[in-house]
């Protein structure tokens, strides 16, 4: 009989650091000779994270669209069309940022449905510090208290917490948080780690090789908040390709975007869950000597990102090319807290002001902006079997 594949769900906030712990993981997996298969989620098409986790070389499905507990069949589809010659040993899989309720609305299903398909690991969410605290310690941190009630029953529905990015807390930062994580879910296992370092993920990995028994208590959840929370939220994919005669460092221009969009959302209110943009270039030069990348991951050379996740904090170049470009194509992906026509505007003023600055055409194509509708799942599974 063939092996059951492995299916891991690591959940979390939006840019909590789902995609960079995701890539750490499938590295150390691949490494061991598994093979390994990745699945990213959206509510748009056009997603960052996809592009991101190809450009390091792994396989990757894709279900756009709508969450994964609205796209159930899609999620089975596209895992079972992992692998070329056979299903992976190991897929990881990434929800929407903006979702919970996954043990009722994915997991158990799918464990009682494809159980002979798939060994289920723990759910693991991961705890994104910049919002953390203030929502953790009562407020709603920046959100509606409707979003920030979804970061909390992310974290109440896992049966595994990370405190993530311990490497951007001082020790008094992570104490603060971890007490306020084990005050609040007295009875979860709890860990600490960062997909940047790798600090903690030898815990990490031997957490996630505990099998799911599906049989937790079921989630008491709100959908008629749950759905609030989502549609405070303002959602825009888009894709623009800046062309020139004359070479620009592809890093500027995603540096660029990110640093005016975080001043226009700012002076606008808008809180950011998370602000990324890709780029990656045809033709390029390459800026200083060797290839470098920020999270010291083997990449693909052409590819620049920028990220920028909450008030508090800067924008980061997450991942640099230190190449020269006379054509780039960017993916352009923003979550922020506020209306998406708003959001639209000034993501078209900014685009426009860049190219300028920079002296670059561009064209912007596939904009898609709006607010994630009701969540609709297609099974909810109170017990491992419905
Ligand atoms: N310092 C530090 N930064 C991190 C860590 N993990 C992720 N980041 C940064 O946090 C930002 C968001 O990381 P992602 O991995 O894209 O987060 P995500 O949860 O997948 O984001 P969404 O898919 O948009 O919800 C990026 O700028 C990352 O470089 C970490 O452990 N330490
Ligand atoms: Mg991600």
């Amino acid at each position: 009989m063939q092996q059951k594949t492995r299916f891991l769900m690591i959940g979390g906030f939006l840019g909590a650091g789902k995609t960079t712990a995701i890539a750490r993981l499938a590295r150390h997996y691949t490494d061991q000779g598994l093979r390994v298969g990745l699945v990213t989620n959206d509510q748009a098409y056009g997603l960052v994270d996809t592009e991101t986790l190809r450009g390091q070389g792994f396989e990757v499905g894709e279900v756009p669209g709508a969450c994964f507990c609205c796209k159930f069949d899609d999620l089975v589809d596209t895992a079972a069309a992992l692998g070329a010659d056979g299903q992976p040993d190991i897929i990881l899989t990434e929800p929407v940022g903006s979702c919970t309720d996954l043990m009722a609305t994915v997991l158990r299903p799918l464990g009682h449905l494809f159980g002979d398909r798939y060994r289920l690991g723990p759910l693991a969410v991961l705890c994104k510090p910049e919002h953390g605290r203030k929502i953790l310690g009562g407020g709603s941190g920046g959100f509606s208290p409707q979003a920030a009630y979804i970061f909390l029953k992310q974290l109440e529905e896992a049966q595994l917490i990370v405190l993530n990015k311990v490497d951007r807390l001082t020790d008094d930062e992570q104490a603060e948080l971890l007490r306020l994580l084990h005050e609040r879910f007295p009875e979860k296992k709890i860990l600490s780690a960062s997909g940047t370092t790798g600090a903690g993920f030898e815990d990490l990995i031997v957490a996630l090789a505990a099998d799911n028994p599906l049989t937790d208590q079921p989630l008491d959840i709100d959908y008629d908040t749950y759905a609030e929370g989502e549609a405070a939220l303002g959602w825009l994919n888009c894709g623009v390709r800046f062309t020139s005669k004359v070479e620009w460092p592809l890093d500027d221009l995603v540096q660029r975007l990110v640093a005016l969009f975080s001043q226009t959302l700012l002076a606008a209110n808008l809180e950011p869950g998370h602000v990324k943009v890709l780029a990656t270039c045809d033709s390029t030069t390459h800026l200083a000597g060797e290839l470098a990348s920020a999270g010291g991951a083997t990449t693909h050379p052409f590819t620049a990102i920028a990220n920028w996740v909450a008030s508090s904090t800067p924008v980061e170049l997450s991942l640099a090319s230190n190449q020269n470009a006379t054509t780039a194509n960017t993916l352009i992906n923003v979550r922020v807290h506020g209306d998406p026509d708003t959001l639209a505007q000034l993501v078209k003023t900014s685009v426009a002001e860049v190219a300028t600055s920079l002296d670059l055409t561009y064209e912007l194509s596939e904009l898609q902006h709006f607010r994630p509708g009701r969540p609709e799942p297609q099974h909810r599974y109170e017990t491992s079997t419905g």
